[in-house]
């Protein structure tokens, strides 16, 4: 029943109506799974459009998780929570109400449809290791730090919000 507990990492991002309040809503819907808590979220980030470059800025953030979950099952809780929030699939790069990604689970390396862990571009993303930074700035992920990877992107226009980390509890 209580199997072992991993920390986990999320991003969280969007630019469609109100995000600060679809992502807030999202991780309250994953903090109400009785397997999993939230126990670190980063501020408010907001950052340019990277892929598509005609749409409006983003709100990016980070979250650290403690969850019993296995990680497609973690995964399916991320769908469900988009889903209950109304997101509808659209085009690749383009807006999105609220978009949630697996970024780190505990120390495990997945290949898997659908659920590669870590996630495969969150090195190169400014606006995913901005707010990665804030919360886990010495997290390893193959060897280099978080704020050591930060260092080798291009973070030019981001911006952290002045909401601070309490923003998501309403
Ligand atoms: C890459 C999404 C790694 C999650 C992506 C955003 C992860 C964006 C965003 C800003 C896209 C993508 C998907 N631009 N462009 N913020 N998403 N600023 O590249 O969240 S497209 Br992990
Ligand atoms: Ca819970
Ligand atoms: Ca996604």
């Amino acid at each position: 029943m209580s199997g072992p507990s991993n920390t986990v990492y999320l991003s969280l991002g969007g630019n469609l109506g109100d995000p600060a309040t679809s992502m807030g809503a999202a991780l309250r819907l994953l903090d109400a799974d009785p397997a999993t808590e939230v126990a670190t979220v980063s501020s408010l980030y907001r950052t340019p459009p990277w892929g598509k470059l005609d749409q409006p800025d983003f709100l990016n953030a980070a979250a650290g998780l403690s969850t019993r979950l296995a990680p497609r099952a973690l995964l399916d809780l991320c769908l469900d929570a988009e889903r209950k929030l109304k997101r509808v699939r659209e085009e690749r790069w383009g807006p999105r109400l609220i978009d949630i990604d697996i970024l780190v689970f505990g120390d495990r390396i997945i290949h898997e449809t659908g659920l590669e862990v870590p996630h495969p571009r969150m090195l190169e993303r400014a606006f995913v290791l901005e707010p990665l930074a804030e919360i886990a700035p010495d997290l390893a992920i193959a060897g280099r730090s978080v704020v050591d990877r930060l260092g080798s992107v291009d973070a030019a226009g981001i911006e952290r919000l002045p909401s601070g980390r309490d923003w998501w509890l309403r």
